[in-house]
């Protein structure tokens, strides 16, 4: 039993680790932010280094002890800077949000204003959505994607930096299916004086294996999580040249964190090891190849792609055209059911709301980590279309459930040794 010791002392618990370890095998994980760790950095995550305060940074800190915590914050900011090209890491935020929060922190005064892609057209919340300390703390407009392909619309990014006068222009998004032009944003940033982050948290994975332009170099900030598509220990990082490392550093600690999650730098340290391996980028390679895949087969089947189709690891559908009575809550449900796992997304131009949007999003990461290749990733696609053309018939859901469950056995997540299957 892999979770013993935790049965010893909390048999709740430990029912939970266990389903939820189950649940991850036989269901297909398609939340486009998620992705399966391997067993090395699971334990890295679960090691003593749980235990340990270390405030500060390597060789800096403000307490003793730390000779083991530095070996890996130092292992994981060397092992960053060669998978993403910086030249200042730091890779203590405890999340993605965390990272934003400390670049605006290192940069911005409360009232100060940020340019940012609106949510309901893929950005985030952190990027300045009212319900957020970002849109709490700053003045925020927003840009858009073009209503007629879906694509960012530059132009319109342009004038609103000229009339907005940013002072910081945020790019890299959720639920945008397309490569992002850095260079054009940071031109726009550069003409009004502005500072450019770019937040790639969804796409680590395909820019630091080459797959995606890298905005490092480019864009005066870069901020990331690295559980998604690069696959390392939960949490977040920021990249940015050596003139701005004092600032972050001390923005992201004193400024808006304490003590150092030492057990996920940890996990980070390992992911991004495996990360410079050769085997990861046929894995990005591949987690593009399927999602095209899937969005071709989507799209044979009369769903309706934002942007026409994708170029990263996602799909955004607008389900408005093909199948008006469904929201997306409603597909999101009925896939759930059947063990396809995907959430319910605004898109472009929505017209129900954020708590019911129009839409659903669908990744690959998480399928292509259990050795999915594109004519597995149609037939979930074709899964998908059946289940939301009849979200409410039982015989079509019983034999998707049935379909998915030999998905999920032709392509197993652990082998025998409970080590991921990837094949990649
Ligand atoms: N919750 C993540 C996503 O699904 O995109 C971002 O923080």
């Amino acid at each position: 039993m892999r979770y013993h010791q935790v049965r010893q002392v909390d048999p709740a618990v430990a029912d939970a680790l266990e389903g939820e370890r189950d649940r991850q095998e036989n269901t297909l994980a398609m939340i486009a932010s998620e992705n399966h760790a391997s067993e090395a950095v699971l334990r890295a995550q679960g090691s003593e280094l749980t235990n340990k305060y270390a405030e500060g940074y390597p060789g800096h800190r403000y307490y003793a002890g730390c000779e083991y915590a530095d070996t890996v914050e130092a292992l994981a900011i060397e092992r960053a800077k060669e998978l993403w090209g910086a030249e200042h890491v730091n890779v203590q935020p405890h999340s993605g949000t965390q990272a934003n929060m400390g670049v605006y922190l290192a940069i911005l005064d409360p009232g100060d204003r940020i340019l940012s892609l609106d949510l309901t057209h893929g950005g985030h919340l952190s990027h300045g959505h009212p319900a957020n300390f970002a849109g709490q703390l700053f003045e925020v407009e927003h840009y858009g994607v073009d209503p007629e392909t879906g694509y960012v619309d530059y132009d319109d990014l342009e004038a609103r930096a000229e009339s907005f006068e940013p002072d910081v222009i945020v790019s890299g998004y959720s639920a945008y299916p397309r490569e992002v032009d850095w260079a054009r944003v940071q031109a726009v940033a550069d003409g009004v004086g502005a500072y450019h982050l770019a937040d790639i948290a969804h796409i680590t994975g395909l820019v630091a294996a080459g797959v995606h332009e890298s905005p490092v170099g480019t864009a005066d900030f870069v901020t990331g999580s690295t559980h998604k598509t690069i696959r390392a220990g939960r949490g977040g990082i920021i990249m940015c040249g050596e003139e701005h490392a004092d600032a972050i550093d001390t923005a992201v600690f004193p400024g808006c964190q304490g003590g150092p999650l030492l057990h996920n730098i940890a996990g980070k340290a390992v992911g991004f090891g495996e990360a410079l391996e050769p085997s990861f980028e046929r894995y990005a390679r591949q987690v593009v190849a399927n999602a095209e895949a899937l969005g071709d087969r989507l799209t044979d089947h009369g769903f309706s792609l934002v942007s026409g189709g994708t170029d990263t690891h996602l799909v955004l559908v607008d389900l408005r055209d093909s199948h008006p009575e469904t929201p997306g809550a409603v597909a999101e449900a009925a896939l759930e059911e059947v063990g396809v796992v995907l959430n319910k997304n605004t898109v472009p131009g929505e017209t129900r709301s954020a708590f019911d949007p129009s839409g659903i999003r669908a990744g690959t990461p998480g399928i292509t980590t259990r050795g999915m290749d594109e004519a597995a990733c149609e037939r979930v696609a074709d899964v998908i279309a059946r289940v939301v053309d009849a979200a409410h018939d039982e015989r079509v859901t019983r034999e998707a459930a049935g379909e998915v469950e030999e998905l999920c056995a032709a392509y197993p997540l652990y082998d025998g040794d409970g080590e991921l299957t990837n094949r990649w």
